[in-house]
């Protein structure tokens, strides 16, 4: 049996279509039902259902063979005994800084960055030679600029609606985020074929969308 962890929402919805044409379907719809484990029509292979956050550490310690999780994720988890096998191109989006529009992000004063994405912005203003203060949020970051927590944020952009929204602006690009299936180490050696196996189906099914 192999199990895939990964999370509800976007990450899910584009999965499953994925997971679909290489004739696997859930079971059930996780939005209806409460399971947190779901079979599929496939007898090998059964799904995990996590919060997005969480689908590397299940990956690294072996609870779950494989995950889908975006690079976003991957870079502040930092893993060490994972493999990360394919790029699915699914859930695509950015991650940027934001600030109030005007407010230029350069050397000087030392910056307040709040952010989820405390090693990614660290790494980020480190390379760019900006001194920051990096105060870590879990969520609505784009709060922080507004009521005077932070300067500017870092954040995953798609639309851009959410900052604009809120009266911020995207600025830098920091980088590219795709999901990528990842892989636990001890199974890519004890359930050698079967994962193999299934990574080459996914890989053929995006090869054929190219
Ligand atoms: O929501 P929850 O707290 O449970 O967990 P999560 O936010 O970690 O999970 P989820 O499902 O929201 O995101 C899972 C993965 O989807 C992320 O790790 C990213 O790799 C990827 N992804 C792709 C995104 C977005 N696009 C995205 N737009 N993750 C979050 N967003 C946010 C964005 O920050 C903004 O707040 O969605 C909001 C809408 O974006 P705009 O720019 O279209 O307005
Ligand atoms: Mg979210």
């Amino acid at each position: 049996m192999l199990t895939l962890a990964l999370s509800k929402g976007r990450i899910y919805d584009e999965a499953v279509k994925l997971l679909g044409r290489i004739g696997i379907e859930p079971a059930e719809d996780p939005d209806k039902s409460r399971k947190l484990i779901l079979p599929t029509t496939r007898d090998g292979l059964q799904l995990l259902i996590i919060r997005a956050t969480d689908v590397p550490t299940y990956v690294e310690y072996g609870a779950a063979d494989l995950g889908i999780a975006g690079k976003d994720v991957l870079v502040e988890y930092d893993a060490t005994g994972l493999y990360e096998p394919l790029d699915l191109g699914i859930a695509r989006c950015r991650l940027m800084t934001a600030g109030k529009p005007g407010m230029r992000l350069s050397q000087g004063a030392r910056l307040r960055v709040a952010t989820k994405y405390v090693k990614a912005a660290q790494r980020y203003f480190a390379a760019q030679g900006i001194q920051a203060e990096i105060i870590k949020l879990y969520g609505s970051m784009e709060l922080a600029p507004l009521v005077g927590l932070a300067d500017c944020i870092v954040d995953v952009v798609d639309t851009g609606n959410t900052l604009r929204a809120n009266g911020l602006e995207p600025k830098d690009l920091i980088m590219e985020v795709s999901s990528r299936l990842i892989l636990n180490k001890a199974a890519m050696k004890m359930k050698h074929e079967a994962v193999t196996g299934f990574i080459d189906e996914l890989k053929q099914a995006l090869d054929r969308s190219e």
